[in-house]
């Protein structure tokens, strides 16, 4: 299965890709965490996309792609993978479609978690609390939800088009969210 998975921050991406990526034996792919990784480990490509992160934005195109294009590169993808939080817009989306005709592959769904914007807040910065994500701060939520509507809403639309997207409710306990996700999976 190749799946991509969208929604707003906070969402609830992260928690469900662990989830899915496991029942359906196949490798999370996770931008931000690769990312927030390199920023950690103080990288050349952590330093480049460390000041967009903390300000909520979207790291540069040609940054984010060349690490998705070698990730998608490595082995374990063969029996397929879940990219969680790419692409971002229809910059990316475009460019993955490069990808996979390189890899003479195919998207099976484009996964969008839904949730208000009362909870996905309320979720961000209760993470803050616990983990102190530098870019779980109010103004910089804002941000992000802006930049949600500008840039990723239109790469759903754009998979809507194609027949792809499957909406699923995010909003509930962890579990049943994850319940609703593998029964609309399975019902694929
Ligand atoms: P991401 O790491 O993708 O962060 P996110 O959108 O906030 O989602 P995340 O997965 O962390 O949160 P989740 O909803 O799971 O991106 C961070 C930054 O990296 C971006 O702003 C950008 O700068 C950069 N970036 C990443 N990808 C990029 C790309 N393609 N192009 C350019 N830049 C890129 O969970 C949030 C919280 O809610 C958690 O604490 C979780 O425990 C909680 N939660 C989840 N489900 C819940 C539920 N049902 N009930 C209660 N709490 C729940």
């Amino acid at each position: 299965m190749r799946l991509v998975l969208v929604g707003p921050p906070g969402a609830g991406k992260g928690t469900q890709a662990v989830r899915i990526a496991e029942r359906y034996g196949i490798p999370a792919i996770s931008t931000g965490d690769i990312f927030r990784a390199n920023v950690k480990g103080e990288t050349e490509l952590g330093k480049k996309a460390q000041e967009f992160m903390n300000a909520g934005l979207l790291v540069p195109d040609e940054v984010t792609n060349a690490m998705v294009r070698d990730r998608l590169a490595q082995d374990d993808v063969a029996p397929g993978f879940l990219l969680d939080g790419y692409p971002r817009n229809p910059g990316q989306a475009a460019e993955l479609e490069a990808m996979l005709e390189d890899l003479e592959a195919t998207l099976d769904v484009v996964l969008e978690i839904t949730a208000d914007l009362d909870e996905v807040t309320a979720r961000l910065l209760k993470r803050a609390e616990i983990e102190g994500r530098a870019d779980d701060t109010e103004d910089v939520i804002r941000e992000r939800l802006k930049v949600y509507e500008e840039s990723t809403a239109p790469v759903a639309a754009f998979y809507a088009e194609h027949g792809l997207l499957v909406k699923v409710d995010g909003m509930g306990a962890v579990d049943e969210v994850t319940d609703r996700i593998v029964t609309a999976l399975d019902a694929r």
